[in-house]
């Protein structure tokens, strides 16, 4: 039987650059073949891993076809640019809340990587702040971060006693250039013998910020931490928190790169698995609430040396609902309503003929606009004082990412905030801009106008 006159013209229409990414994605099936059906590329030892303990998720929320978070694109990368569908799992067993499907570590964490800590100055000094509380608190001196990014942290400790971990090439060159060893590496057990046969062994410290919750294989992060963690030795991590995301109605937590957003509830359960104990947490303010957790081998933390921050959060957290289902499908209605409202306001203010931008092009971003389908027709650009976003359009929405400095704020009447969780910093650079009557627009805690 010959090709039907549609299929020939299909095919006839088939532009060179479509049939080498075809082949591309064949190949690439070929190499991750559990993927295939939903055209995702995975780890294949995850999923092996993985495939029992996923009898015990229940999916809870489905935010559409999603691009890479960070990979902000040129027009020439159109065509070649890479989606998943991004749903969100609750595992009964541990209390995790998790990503359904996770995306090959290599297509986000690798030397393009766009998102520099230090070009959010109240980022850099809560850093610096970190640093020195932790000095103070546990005079470490051999430290290791995992995740260091361009060093805002790690720069306030000795480099001949500091160990950084980055997977994105582009940023362990600026440690490394700052005198500090950098492995250039995802964090797993294999590297921690490797660090080990380096002659690095018995941290004091290790830290990680915004990067635990990266980590897809959990068990395998914290066995490596507990190989290379002194006996006396403390690990310390944040992360958003799932309590606040849930309060706040701050779904935008979720995309490729975070493979889980924490409890301490579900960290407590997973440590203790991996032969580790949570001895303190701080509730933290930023990225829109996270927790700091401390945590240490068991054999010194005996009963007395568990600060109260624990049992306080975890009841907090208890009552809240978070070890049941129900609270994620009220959180989900809630993230469809959020998207019902964001879509009717911003097509409403066109209508009416307003002009609308978005400062802070966010990962957060990224979620809000895929998800709720908004592109150019209802945001024009989106400022971001990163160099390398700049010149680029968005991921999916492809909307033109600028330098503040080239916008006329007064041009525009809505500013939407795409890093809201810069609301008061935001807030205060652009006065003018709310002087002149201009109005800001946020989606957290729910979709609002101020100024
Ligand atoms: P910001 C990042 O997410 C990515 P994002 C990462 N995966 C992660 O885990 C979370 O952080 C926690 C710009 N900006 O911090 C700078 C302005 O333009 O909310 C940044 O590009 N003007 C590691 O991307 C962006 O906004 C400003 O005045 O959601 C903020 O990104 C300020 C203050 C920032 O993280």
């Amino acid at each position: 039987m010959g090709l039907t006159d549609e299929k020939k013209s299909a095919y006839r229409h088939t532009t060179k650059e479509e049939l080498d990414r075809w082949i591309r994605e064949a190949k690439m099936n070929a190499e991750f073949p559990q993927h295939r059906a939903h055209g995702m590329y995975g780890d294949p030892r995850l999923d092996k891993i993985n495939r029992e303990k996923k009898k015990m998720k229940k999916e809870f929320l489905d935010l559409g076809r999603q691009p890479i978070a960070n990979k902000f694109l040129k027009e020439e990368e159109f065509s070649d640019e890479f989606f998943y569908d991004l749903k969100v799992v609750f595992d009964e067993d541990t209390k995790l809340v998790s990503l359904k499907d996770f995306v090959k570590p290599e297509l986000m964490f690798n030397e393009n990587y766009a998102y520099n800590t230090s070009m959010s100055t109240p980022m850099v000094n809560h850093f610096k702040s970190t640093a020195e509380m932790l000095m103070e608190e546990f005079r470490p001196v051999n430290v290791m971060e995992i995740g260091s990014n361009d060093g805002p942290f790690i720069r306030n400790f000795d480099p001949t006693t500091a160990v950084c971990v980055e997977p994105c090439g582009n940023f362990a060159k600026v440690t490394e250039g700052m005198g500090y060893q950098t492995y250039s590496e995802f964090w797993t057990t294999e590297l921690s013998e490797k660090i080990k046969n380096d002659g690095h062994v018995d941290f004091d410290l290790i830290y990680a910020a915004n990067c635990i919750c990266h980590i897809q294989d959990l068990d395998d992060c914290f066995s490596a931490v507990a190989n290379l963690l002194s006996d006396k030795g403390v690990f310390v991590f944040e992360d958003p928190s799932l309590l606040r995301m849930l309060e706040r109605g701050s779904y935008d937590q979720i995309y490729d790169e975070h493979a889980h957003v924490f409890s301490v509830t579900a960290l407590d359960n997973l440590l203790k698995k991996n032969g580790l104990i949570i001895f303190d947490v701080d509730n933290l303010s930023v990225h829109g609430g996270s927790n700091r957790i401390y945590v240490k081998k068991p054999n010194i933390a005996s009963d007395n040396t568990l600060r109260p921050s624990i049992f306080e959060n975890l009841k907090e957290e208890k009552s809240f609902g978070i070890d049941n289902f129900k609270t994620y499908e009220i959180f989900a209605e809630r993230v469809k309503k959020s998207k019902d409202d964001l879509v009717e306001l911003l097509v409403k203010l066109k209508d009416d003929g307003k002009r609308i931008m978005s400062i802070g092009a966010t990962s957060k971003s990224t979620t809000v606009f895929n998800y709720c389908g908004i592109s150019t027709d209802l945001i024009e650009l989106i400022t971001d004082t990163t160099k390398d976003k700049q010149g680029l359009v968005a991921p999916g929405s492809h909307i033109p990412v600028v330098d503040r400095e080239s916008v006329n704020l007064n041009d525009y009447d809505y500013a939407f905030l795409g890093a809201w969780n810069f609301k008061e910093v935001i807030a205060d650079k652009e006065r003018e801009f709310v002087e002149n009557g201009g109005k800001f627009i946020t989606h957290v805690p729910e979709v609002m106008v101020f100024s």
